[in-house]
């Protein structure tokens, strides 16, 4: 690598090259779950509470997620690989989006990335997603399952409304994710089940679709 940095460093900083050097690096020895884990997720929470107490700013925390972004990158190579020796045959397609006013959308690619891997056909609508075109897919393709995320208490409401919606005109399953939420308040709003994180998703995307 050309920096001594470590990963925590790169994202803690906003260093783009060095975040996807460490990344290969550590993928020498650990798997791509405990990279995100244990040094992409607490990072990224570090740079959100500096944030928060204004010892940092809007740009620098743009310039921590691109990093943490990169690192991504060089992991999802690792887990494409992985899925061309497993059967191609989907077990079912699943709906990801980042709920409407919310362009947090790091959480939801990475919850992405282990359910494709893991068998799942995925429909990703993005991040800022109005309701109506969840509404809308989940009629058309005929969806037995949904996966919404959040990350700030504003938006928390706006997932709600699409819970409503979703549960007023169809019979999809619904599964909510996001650091803000908690499992009692995710059923308070009427989710299904709430993942904490991509394991989760896994484990539920199978006990609801196999
Ligand atoms: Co923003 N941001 N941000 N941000 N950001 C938070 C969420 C915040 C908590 C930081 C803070 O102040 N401490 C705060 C919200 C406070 C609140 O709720 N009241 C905040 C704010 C305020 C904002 C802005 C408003 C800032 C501004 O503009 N003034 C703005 C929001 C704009 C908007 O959305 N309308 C904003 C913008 C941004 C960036 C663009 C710079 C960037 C996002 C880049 C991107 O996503 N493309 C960003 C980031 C990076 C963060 C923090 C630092 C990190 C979020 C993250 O990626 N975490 C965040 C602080 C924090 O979370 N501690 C913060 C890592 C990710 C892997 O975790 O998404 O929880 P997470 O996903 C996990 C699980 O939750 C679960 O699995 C994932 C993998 O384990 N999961 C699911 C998530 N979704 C799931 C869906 C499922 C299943 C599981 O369905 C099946």
């Amino acid at each position: 690598p050309v920096s001594n940095l470590s990963l925590e460093q790169a994202v803690e900083n906003g260093i783009k090259q060095a975040a996807a050097e460490m990344t290969s690096e550590l993928l020498r020895s650990m798997s791509p779950s405990q990279i995100i884990d244990s040094f992409l997720i607490p990072s990224l929470e570090k740079v959100g509470n500096r944030f928060e107490r204004g010892e940092i700013f809007l740009p620098q925390l743009i310039q921590s997620a691109t990093a943490a972004q990169a690192s991504f990158e060089v992991i999802k190579k690792i887990f494409a690989q992985n899925k061309t020796d497993q059967n191609t045959l989907s077990k079912g397609k699943i709906i990801l989006a980042t709920v409407k006013g919310d362009i947090h959308d790091i959480g939801k690619n990475i919850v992405k990335v282990v359910l494709e891997n893991s068998g799942y056909e995925i429909i990703d609508l993005g991040k800022d997603v109005p309701d109506e075109r969840i509404l809308e897919t989940i009629k058309n393709e005929n969806i037995q399952l949904v996966g919404l995320s959040a990350l700030m208490t504003t938006t928390v409401k706006n997932m709600e409304d699409a819970i409503q919606k979703i549960r007023k005109e169809t019979r999809c399953k619904i599964v909510v994710g996001g650091a803000v939420l908690t499992e009692s308040y995710a059923l308070s709003i009427g989710a299904d089940y709430y993942a904490k994180d991509a394991k989760a998703a896994m484990d539920i995307a199978k006990s609801v679709l196999g």
